[in-house]
């Protein structure tokens, strides 16, 4: 029995027993390809070893994050320990280029006499692992021991992502997420195979990462919020906390600093940033646009150079977001001046260079490397032609697409959602499902997509139990629609593919929205 994208295949082909039926996978995101074996099954026990080749510091890695998620729960201590793929009653984790899957594929293949994960990365493991936990029963996610059996299903997997950038993003500056929140998040979003956490560190309402040369940003500038709460800023070793935490989970930091408007926090932590002298008090409303870097003084350019210089060497990925949106009350002309003395400083210091889509109105630089986020709204039943996705393929820059009509997760779903804003709509799960990055916009065609994002904006959201129920159950169809392929995708089979989550979250103590569109248990 072979299914392309969809499980569902399996239930439909497969001789479905009472049994079996329940033992049919539900892996989000869909797998490339799924094989099942009917009435098979492997059953970790307090016996089972993670196995892996001598020397392989990538995989044992990976065995021992695998080791500490199963142990809350089945109380089991499974060791990792070297030896060869295949071993008896063991779980093996192999590091190896013959996989053919690229470089965050794995292979899974599900026997009687165990389970083998191999892939050509450490990356590609640890969605292996991803995934064979989400063969294991739901309750392998409780936090104490449960009884078992812990038994998973004979599948044969092969699988790889359909786009190298899938992301969430979360906007820390609107209101403040410490440390632990932020790293609960990236717990949540690492089992649906994200690989960029996209963080908003600057805004309008709070600057929140401490820059030695120009500490007032943090200390004035971090020292409220939406509403006027105290906000909050993350020390550059917390910073470093979180990026090496994300690292942990094949997770990559991608750090905005907003320009050249949404600078309010930093404007009024040093009025010489100020065209007039003049700090402007801290903000703590939800208005956009109101505020501008000066871009005639030279100080604004040494500013940017100091805050991307600390920020780049904090920061191993390769790109910083220089954000670039809504910038209305920076004329167009200087807006393209701004961002025309704004990429080379990221360049120089060794970074490429992501925006929002409007940076596709300057004199963006070609080039497999620059990317632009584009937040238009779409229409997920037909293509809709759009200038600003259209100039950023022209001027060769390629696209994320975070259509805030399918992929805001600050949306509301409905009119009674509690938190939320709705000015691109109501967003239901089926909604933030249905679309494709490939056909949404006429002339942007798959070479022009690096993937895609599911940003979460926090005016309303001060809590992460608030911004978990804004992502969950929605942030798992973007990051099936960022790793499985289009083909053969129907929203009946996704949603009770998706049901299954719920028991997984409650067992994680997810604060999730039961949206009535979802045949939960
Ligand atoms: C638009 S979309 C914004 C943010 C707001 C968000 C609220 C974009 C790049 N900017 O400043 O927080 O809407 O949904």
């Amino acid at each position: 029995v072979v299914a392309t994208a969809s499980p569902l295949v399996v239930a439909l082909t497969g001789p479905v027993q009472a049994e079996a039926a329940t033992a049919v996978p539900q892996v989000i995101p869909a797998p490339a390809s799924m094989r099942t074996v009917p009435g098979k099954s492997f059953t970790l026990t307090r016996a089972t070893k993670i196995v892996v080749a001598s020397r392989s510091r990538d995989a044992a890695g990976v065995a021992t994050f695998l080791a500490g998620l199963v142990r809350p729960s089945t109380g089991y201590r499974l060791p990792v320990v070297s030896g060869p793929a295949g071993s008896p009653h063991a779980i093996s984790l192999r590091l190896t280029s013959a996989a053919g899957l690229g470089t965050e594929g794995y292979r899974l293949d599900v026997t009687g006499g165990g389970v083998q994960i191999q892939a050509a990365t450490a990356a590609g493991l640890f969605y292996g692992v991803q995934t064979l936990r989400q063969l294991l029963p739901a309750k392998v996610e409780a936090r104490s021991v449960r009884p078992g059996p812990w038994t998973v299903p004979s599948v044969h997997i092969a699988d790889q992502p359909r786009f190298t950038w899938r992301g969430a993003m979360l906007d820390v500056s609107r209101h403040f997420f410490t440390v632990d929140e932020t790293k609960r998040y990236i717990d949540e979003v690492s089992l649906y195979k994200i690989n960029v956490l996209h963080l908003h560190l600057s805004d309008d309402q709070g600057w929140r990462i401490a820059i030695n040369g120009w500490p007032r940003l943090a200390t004035y500038g971090g020292s409220t919020e939406v509403g006027g709460g105290q906000g909050g800023y993350y020390t550059q070793a917390q910073y470093k906390d979180i990026v090496a935490y994300a690292k942990k989970h094949f997770i990559t930091v991608v750090p905005e600093i907003d320009t050249p408007s949404h600078t309010n926090a930093a404007l009024a932590s040093y009025a010489d940033l100020n065209c007039d002298g003049k700090a402007p008090p801290l903000y703590t409303g939800t208005n956009v646009g109101f505020s501008s870097l000066c871009v005639d003084k030279d100080i604004t350019y040494r500013f940017l150079n100091d805050v991307i210089g600390e920020l780049a060497k904090l920061t191993p990925g390769s790109y910083v977001h220089i954000g670039g949106d809504e910038a209305h009350s920076t004329p167009l002309a200087d807006y393209v001046k701004f961002i025309d003395r704004l990429q080379p400083i990221v360049h120089a210091h060794g970074k490429n260079v992501i925006g929002w889509n409007e940076i596709a109105q300057a004199d963006v630089k070609p080039g497999p490397a620059t990317l632009a986020q584009n937040w238009s709204i779409a229409d997920g039943t037909k293509p809709v032609s759009n200038a600003l996705a259209t100039a950023a393929v022209q001027k060769g820059v390629q696209l994320v697409l975070a259509p805030a009509n399918h992929a805001y997760l600050d949306m509301q779903y409905d009119k009674d959602s509690p938190y939320g804003l709705h000015w691109a709509g109501y967003v239901s799960v089926q909604k933030s499902y249905q679309w494709d990055p490939t056909t949404i916009f006429t002339g942007v065609t798959e070479k022009d997509v690096r993937g895609v994002e599911a940003p979460i904006w926090s005016e309303t959201l001060t809590k992460i139990h608030e911004v978990e129920y804004m992502a969950f159950p929605r942030l798992p169809g973007i990051a099936e629609i960022g790793w499985s392929r289009q083909q053969g995708r129907s929203w009946d089979e996704y949603r009770t593919r998706l049901a299954a989550q719920g028991p997984r979250w409650t067992a994680l103590g997810v604060n999730f929205y039961h949206s009535p569109e979802i045949p939960w248990d």
